[in-house]
């Protein structure tokens, strides 16, 4: 495998600002889910920006990715439009599904994004057959299988662990480690390190900070390119931590009882990976606090519009049902 690189100024700017328009899009999305705008759930990424900025940092956009509920970082940080995004979650037509599959099934096969998925544990199989045509057809993509902790226990990722490696595939798994499966923390249901199940089937693994988007960017920077040369999968655990909560309305599921600590939260909050950056971008004088300050507000300028956008736009059409699920067949 490579050695790390050590990214450029431009990269480093631009990964603050993906990771910038991550969170302030979500910022947005939590606020108008509280006013009771939003159509469905939302599941929100805040705190896990530098994961999936920091490996499709390193995809093309013919590259696949499969995602999860808890999916917008993906989405945006594969290149996915905020606005047509935006518009989904609001449930309209203008939106990147035409408003049929809302915040947990964004998609866009123009970026290679192959959808977020309400089923926990979805996207591994999904993302085998993407990184199996590769293979068949020579073109040169890989495949990214993102999942969550929970999704380790589900059966089918034992399946893709192990004929990606049988058949040598161009897949690249990124478990994000974030400490909870819903409102139940990991460890009291998972025995083992997650590596270790890729470990076992000899699948280089590494387990990174991933609250560190250059310790993320490199890892993946290896085992992208390991994938993308032929060796077969490659398997990241990134150790990072859920902020929000399951979701938006977690409090009316739990109706009083807790499943963590406020002292636990504020102590991952210290560890925000976009205050990581900013501080180092500052530290290492790679931009002035003026220049991270334009950043964040043209991005939130851009959240803004996307806001406007989806505001405007006509509701999902509901006789596309037919069309979008049953290819035009009408009962
Ligand atoms: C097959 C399936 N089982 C159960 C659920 C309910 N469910 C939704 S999210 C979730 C927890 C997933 O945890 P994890 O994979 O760690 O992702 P995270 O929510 O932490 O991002 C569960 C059990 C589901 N959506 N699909």
């Amino acid at each position: 495998m490579t050695e790390p690189q050590k990214p450029s100024n431009d990269q480093l700017l631009s990964l603050f600002e993906r990771m910038t328009l991550i969170r302030l899009m979500e910022e947005r999305l939590r606020a108008d889910a509280a006013a009771g705008k939003l159509p469905g759930a939302v599941h929100l990424y805040i705190g896990q920006e530098a994961v999936a900025v920091g490996v499709c940092a390193n995809l093309r956009d013919t590259d696949w990715i499969t995602s999860t509920h808890r999916g917008h970082g993906h989405f945006l940080a594969k290149g996915g439009d905020p606005k047509a995004m935006m518009a989904e979650i609001w449930g309209k037509r203008t939106g990147i599904c035409k408003g049929m599959g809302g915040s947990m099934h964004v998609a866009d096969l123009t970026k290679g994004i192959l959808g977020a998925n309400g089923i926990v544990g979805g996207g591994f199989a999904i993302a085998t057959g993407a990184a199996l045509s590769a293979k068949l057809s020579g073109n040169g993509r890989v495949s990214v299988a993102f999942f969550g902790d929970g999704a380790a226990n589900q059966g089918v990722f034992m399946e893709c662990l192990n004929v990606s490696t049988l058949w040598q595939l161009p897949l690249v798994f990124v478990c994000e480690y974030n400490h909870f499966c819903e409102f139940t923390p990991t460890v009291t249901v998972t025995s083992g390190e997650i590596a270790d199940r890729a470990k076992a089937f000899k699948i280089p693994a590494e387990i990174v900070d991933g609250n560190d988007v250059v310790a993320v960017l490199n890892a993946a920077a290896k085992a992208i390119e390991w994938a993308r040369s032929g060796k077969g999968p490659a398997f990241i655990e990134a150790r990072t931590y859920r902020i929000q909560g399951h979701l938006e309305s977690e409090d009316l599921f739990l109706s009083g009882g807790k499943y963590r600590e406020k002292q636990e939260i504020d102590e991952w909050r210290k560890r925000d990976p976009i205050v990581r950056l900013r501080e180092y971008l500052l530290s290492a004088n790679v931009a002035t606090a003026s220049h991270l300050d334009d950043i964040s507000a043209k991005i939130a300028r851009t959240v803004e519009d996307a806001v406007r956008f989806a505001e405007a736009g006509e509701p999902a059409d509901p006789e596309l049902t037919f069309d979008v699920m049953f290819s035009g067949q009408k009962p």
